[in-house]
């Protein structure tokens, strides 16, 4: 493999090649994280991390196959059907998310699209929870261009709609919609001016190519997301994925560093899959360059770390959640 040309990294650049990308993941690991902590440092305050709160809004009986997904109505598994949350509620949970210190609340719902009823309801969950003065996501699956807009138009500031892994493992894991309806789906993301949030799954049983594939897919967009999660796989028995061999860590460390290394600039959120991991491994990918993380109890149907162990690794490390930049409430 050869070396990628180091001077060059810390570049914002579009135009990265598969075997720069290649050497980038395949440096030895402790100049991969020196390089990556570097690159870091020139664009972040290494001690803070944003932080999201995560809401499903719209649980489970999904229509769409996705082999890690305990919300598929194909799945026999312990997430049941329900309707779309009222405004009521989900306020109430962006009044207690804005208590514990998130400062974006991201709405979520088992959808392959939203109905244009559906998409109202939502719009009114964007502009009172963006009238709190926390900022706004959400992830709904495919949007059309006018869908997109509306919602910009709402408040909403983040979209996060993930390709999840490479083009060429994607077949393994999703037949319901192609690599490409996700890529259109992002386009009209970020021509409505809207913050992208888009990033994969870890532990699906991938290769290192795969995950080399996903990261340059994404900093080979016309401009790299704003946000770029990085899920570990929540192994969820009755979905196919279920009882795969266990991700190694030092994989997803790589995975995170070579992320901050492509997209510089951009937020790298350790995502789902951290009630599995230990400090160690979290301490490290924060030192890949991981800035961003979800709090709570739960993500959307899974558990999450929650409250206090996060408060207690925070101090542990020195690390500070980060100010919101939503506008305060009126
Ligand atoms: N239905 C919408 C969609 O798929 O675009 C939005 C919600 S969906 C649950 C959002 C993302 O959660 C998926 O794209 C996937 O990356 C992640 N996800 C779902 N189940 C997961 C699991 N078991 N482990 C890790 N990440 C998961
Ligand atoms: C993302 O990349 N990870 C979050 C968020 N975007 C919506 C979702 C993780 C879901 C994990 C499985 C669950 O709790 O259902
Ligand atoms: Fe549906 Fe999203 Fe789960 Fe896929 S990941 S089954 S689209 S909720």
């Amino acid at each position: 493999m050869p070396t990628p040309d180091l001077s060059r990294l810390g570049e914002i650049r579009s135009d990265w090649t598969l075997e720069e990308a290649r050497g980038v993941f395949a440096l030895p690991f402790n100049d991969l994280l020196f390089h990556a902590q570097r690159v870091h440092r020139q664009n972040f305050d290494p001690n803070r991390v944003q932080v999201s709160t995560l809401l499903s809004i719209k649980t489970g009986a999904c229509p769409e196959d996705c082999a890690y997904c305990p919300q598929s109505v194909r799945y026999e598994t312990h997430v049941g059907r329900e309707e779309l949350l009222d405004l009521g509620d989900v306020l109430d949970a962006a009044q207690a998310a804005r208590r514990n210190g998130a400062t974006r609340f991201c709405m979520g719902a088992a959808y392959r699209n939203p109905k244009p009823k559906q998409l109202e309801q939502i719009k009114a969950m964007v502009r009172e929870v963006r009238a709190l003065g926390l900022e706004t996501c959400a992830t709904l699956g495919m949007l059309t261009p006018d869908q997109a807009r509306e919602l910009k138009d709402a408040g909403l500031d983040y979209y996060n709609h993930n390709l999840d892994t490479s083009e060429a493992f994607y077949g393994e894991i999703i037949t319901t919609r192609t690599y490409q309806d996700r890529l259109d789906t992002l386009a009209a993301v970020r021509d409505a001016g809207l913050n992208v949030c888009c990033g994969g799954i870890l532990g699906m049983g991938e290769s290192d190519l795969d995950r080399v594939q996903l990261l340059l897919t994404l900093a080979t967009l016309p401009q790299h997301p704003e946000s770029v999660p990085i899920n570990q796989l929540v192994q969820v028995e009755g979905t196919p994925l279920h009882g795969l061999p266990a991700l190694d860590p030092l994989d997803l460390v790589r995975t995170i560093a070579t992320a901050r290394l492509l997209m510089p600039k951009s937020y790298v959120r350790l995502s789902a899959g951290r009630t599995d991991m230990s400090d160690a491994v979290q301490a490290l990918c924060f030192l890949a360059g991981a800035n961003s993380i979800f709090h709570g109890e739960k993500l959307l149907t899974t558990p999450n770390p929650g409250q206090t162990r996060d408060e207690e690794l925070f101090a542990r490390l020195g690390l500070r959640p980060e100010a919101g930049s939503a506008a305060p409430a009126a």
